[in-house]
């Protein structure tokens, strides 16, 4: 549905805010602020639309795989509506540089994440000056969120989230810790259900959708056993706008550990076999990192207003499967 109320409040507001401010940045701050506040203002509408989802995952008519005699069960410790503006660190852990810096030329920074209107904010910017660390530069920033918990098979993500417009990506995915396993488990398998980019600048062919398009993908590397396939294997499917011009609900349910299903806005679109079998705990993560098949483009990227390079993320559930 499309959003009926005014935005002449909004604007009324970003004026009032501008003209009593005395102060440069927080002005700015406050712009931002306002310019948000509209946004929000059309979250709000689309999210009734899931309000009668209530009790369970974001799914639409007919496309609830619930087995019979199960139940879905919240998993509070990966879950988050983002709604008290108080980012929550006893669930999320913002940067970790003792494990990933980030891939050059974009450096995780503590300072771009906030939680405030609504939604955990991933601000995209360029560093105030270039930064060599560890032998590499970066110019940019962008940010890594990581779950405290970990995920089980048979469990369901999902995320309503608003891509930023920028070459940077937006991203809802799942990852292992190789230190928590040993033997032939110590290796590394990736669940990623949403990746893409507000700006396509590479010229593969494959990039060409990336900022349309619900992007999905499993990994399997860094294996320690001969025996151990590895490779990826991903799908992908055209939304109705870009990823940056509305929210979307991505998801992923980790039926077996040779099954993963994937969900648009509550409707199944393709389901994978990975290449190895998903049977390690996975943490989530919520990061906008620099790829290397999209660099940087000749005016730095980041031109665009603070919404324009912001990634949106309304929530994150997580729920798991109990018997009835
Ligand atoms: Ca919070
Ligand atoms: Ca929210």
């Amino acid at each position: 549905m499309k959003k009926m109320s005014p935005q002449i409040p909004f604007f009324a507001i970003l004026l009032a805010l501008v003209s009593c401010s005395t102060n440069d940045s927080d002005i700015n701050v406050e712009k931002e602020d306002a310019i948000e506040a509209v946004v929000t203002e059309e979250q709000q509408s689309e999210e009734t639309q899931g309000d009668v989802r209530k009790g369970g995952p974001f799914f639409n008519a007919n496309q609830n795989p619930l087995p019979n005699g199960k139940k879905w069960v919240k998993v509070e410790a990966m879950s988050d509506e983002f709604n008290d503006s108080s980012f929550n660190a006893n669930k999320w852990k913002n940067t970790d540089p003792n494990r990933w810096i980030g891939r050059p030329p974009g450096l995780f920074i503590e300072s771009t994440v906030s939680e405030k209107n609504g939604n955990l904010r991933l601000t995209c910017k360029k560093l105030p000056s270039p930064r060599v660390v560890n032998g590499k530069t970066f110019t940019h920033e962008g940010s890594n969120i990581t779950s405290h918990t970990a995920g089980q098979v048979g469990y369901y993500f999902e995320a309503r989230m608003k891509a930023n417009k920028t070459f940077m990506s937006s991203t809802f995915w799942l990852i292992n810790n190789a230190n928590d396993t040993n033997g032939c488990d110590k290796r590394t398998i990736e669940l990623d259900i949403q990746e893409c980019v507000g700006q396509i600048v590479g010229t593969a062919n494959f990039a060409q959708n990336f900022n349309r398009t619900i992007h999905s993908n499993t990994h399997s590397r860094n294996t320690t056993c001969a025996t151990t396939p590895t490779g990826s294997v991903g799908g992908n499917k055209e939304l109705y706008n870009k990823v940056y011009e509305s929210y979307h609900v991505y998801a992923a349910w980790w039926k077996s550990k040779t099954e993963i299903v994937f969900y648009l806005d509550g409707n199944e679109v393709y389901s994978i076999t990975p290449k190895a079998d998903f049977d390690l705990p996975l943490y989530l993560k919520l990061v906008t990192e620099t790829y290397d098949w999209n660099p940087v483009p000749s005016d730095g990227g980041m031109t665009g207003t603070w919404g324009d390079r912001t990634t949106f993320y309304d929530w994150v559930r997580t729920y798991k499967l109990e018997n009835l």
